[in-house]
C-alpha cells in the first residue's frame, strides 16, 4: 500500500519492527524436556549473570562472593531485588528488563513485592509457558546453544529428547578450539580415536565426531566464542583447529561457522559465569578467514564496540560468505544498539541481522526482544523518513520486508545451503 506522507512511512517503519516475526539467531535456552538445564521464572531472572555482577556494585560490604554462593536461589534473588531494585534506581539494562518481563506477562512490577509474582510462576507449566513467551515476544523460534562436549548436556542430547519447534540447535565447539586436550578426552569418551596429542588420526575421528553430531541434532550452524586475543593465522592450536577441523566438517555438512570474538575470559573468577569481560578483537582474523575460505560461510558478532565498524567494512567486502549479527551481550544495551544499527544499515543495508537476544533464561526473551524492537524501529523510520525525503516512495510491503529479512530473513537465506 502507498504511503501519503512522510509521517505514515516512519509509523509504517516503527509499526513493521513491532510486529514483525522475528527469528533469534543466538540464546542460551533448552527444550523443557531437558529439565533444569532450561532457566525460567523470576528468580532465574533475578540471578542472570549480568544481575549478580551488578549486585556486586553496590552490595554491602560485608556480602562476600563465597557468602553469596552458598544462599540459595531465593535469598539470592531476594539480595538481587533489594540492593539493585529497591535501594538503587534499576535504571540498568539488565535490571530494566526484569520490570519488562514481569509487565509483559501483566504481573505487577510496581508492586515491589517479590511473593505474588514467585506465587504466579509456580503455577506456571513449563511447556504452555514457553509457547507463551514466544507468542508475546513475537518470535518463530530460537537458536540454542548445544555442547556436545560439556558432560551436563550429553546426556539429554543424545537421548534425542522432546523438542518444540520453536527451538533449533547449534553445535558449539568452543572445547575444540580452545582445549583439545578437554576435547580430545571427551570425544574419546564418545568413542572417537582422538589423542591427547592431535595428530592426523585425531583429526580425522575430530571432524567424523562433528559430522555425527551434525546428524544427530540437525543443527543450523557450528558455533564458538573465542577471546579478544584470537588471531587466525596463528602459531596457536586453534588456528589448527580450524583448518583440519571445523573448515573441513563445515565443507562436509554445509554448515556455516558462527564466530563470537572479544571475550577476556574471567577477569573476576569469584563472579562466575558473571566474570568475563570485553577485549578490542583483531578484526583481520575474520578478513583472513574469509579469503581463505570463500566456499565456507561465516557468522560473524564481536563483542567490543570499537570493532563494529571496521566489522561492517569487512562485510562489505565478502558478502557471499560473511554475515553479521547481534548486539551481543555488553553490546546488548540501548545506545549501542542504536549506534550499531544506525552503522549498519548505512554501510550493509538489509543484509545483516540486526539482533539476537543471548537470552540465558526463557522469561528475557520479553524484554530483550521489546527493547531491540523500540532502538530498530526508531532507527529503521529515520532511514526510511531519508529515503523519503530523497523522493523515495516506499510501499508498507516493502517496509516490512525489510524489517523482517533484518531480523532473521536475510540469515535464513544465508544459511540455506
Ligand atoms: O559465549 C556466549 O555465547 C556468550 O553469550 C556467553 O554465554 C555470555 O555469558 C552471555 O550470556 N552473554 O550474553
Ligand atoms: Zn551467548
Amino acid at each position: 500500500m502507498n504511503l501519503p506522507n512522510i509521517a505514515a512511512v516512519e509509523r509504517a517503519a516503527v509499526e513493521a519492527v513491532n510486529t514483525v516475526t522475528i527469528t533469534d539467531i543466538h540464546t542460551h535456552l533448552f527444550p523443557p524436556s531437558h529439565g533444569d538445564l532450561l532457566l525460567w521464572g523470576v528468580d532465574e531472572l533475578l540471578t542472570y549473570h549480568y544481575l549478580i555482577a551488578e549486585l556486586f556494585t553496590v552490595a554491602p560490604k560485608g556480602l562476600t562472593h563465597e557468602a553469596f554462593w552458598k544462599l540459595s536461589k531465593q535469598e539470592q534473588a531476594d539480595l538481587v531485588w533489594e540492593h539493585v531494585f529497591l535501594k538503587h534506581g534499576p535504571i540498568s539494562e539488565a535490571a530494566r528488563g526484569v520490570l519488562t518481563c514481569l509487565s509483559a506477562l501483566g504481573l505487577d512490577a510496581a508492586g515491589r513485592k517479590l511473593a505474588p509474582v514467585r506465587k504466579w510462576f509456580a503455577q506456571q507449566k513449563v511447556d504452555a509457558y514457553l509457547e507463551k513467551v514466544f507468542q508475546i515476544a513475537g518470535l518463530d523460534y530460537a537458536v540454542m546453544t548445544n555442547n556436545p562436549f560439556a558432560a551436563d548436556e550429553i546426556g539429554s542430547l543424545k537421548q534425542a529428547l522432546p523438542c518444540p519447534d520453536r527451538l533449533k540447535t547449534a553445535l558449539r565447539i568452543d572445547t575444540l578450539l580452545l582445549d583439545w586436550p578437554a576435547a580430545a578426552k571427551m570425544m574419546r569418551g564418545q568413542g572417537y580415536k582422538t589423542a591427547a596429542k592431535a595428530d592426523v588420526r585425531s583429526y580425522t575421528a575430530a571432524v567424523k565426531f562433528l559430522v555425527d553430531w551434525a546428524k544427530k541434532i540437525r543443527p543450523l550452524y557450528m558455533a564458538a566464542s573465542l577471546s579478544s586475543d584470537f588471531a587466525y593465522p596463528s602459531r596457536g592450536g586453534s588456528t589448527a583447529m580450524l583448518d583440519k577441523v571445523v573448515i573441513p566438517a563445515a565443507r562436509q555438512t554445509g554448515l556455516p561457522v558462527a564466530l563470537m570474538i572479544g571475550v577476556r575470559r574471567q577477569v573476576n573468577p569469584a563472579l562466575r559465569t558473571g566474570g568475563d569481560g570485553v577485549g578490542v578483537a583483531d578484526v583481520a582474523a575474520v578478513q583472513h578467514l574469509c579469503q581463505k575460505y570463500p566456499d565456507v560461510k561465516f557468522l560473524v558478532t564481536l563483542l567490543s564496540r570499537v570493532n563494529q565498524h571496521e566489522l561492517c567494512v569487512l562485510a562489505r567486502k565478502f558478502g557471499t560468505n560473511l554475515h553479521l549479527f547481534g548486539c551481543w551481550w555488553f553490546c546488548n544495551n540501548p545506545s549501542i544498539i542504536e549506534e550499531m544499527t544506525r552503522m549498519r544499515m548505512e554501510l550493509l543495508g538489509t543484509a545483516v541481522t540486526l539482533q539476537h537476544s543471548d537470552a540465558r533464561v526463557l522469561d528475557q526473551l520479553l524484554y530483550k526482544w521489546k527493547h531491540s524492537r523500540a532502538v530498530i524501529g526508531k532507527v529503521l523510520a529515520e532511514k526510511y523518513r531519508d529515503l523519503y525525503v530523497a523522493g523515495w516512495r516506499p510501499t508498507e510491503e516493502e517496509i516490512r520486508r525489510d524489517a523482517r529479512a533484518m531480523l532473521g530473513g536475510r540469515f535464513e537465506e544465508f544459511i540455506k545451503t
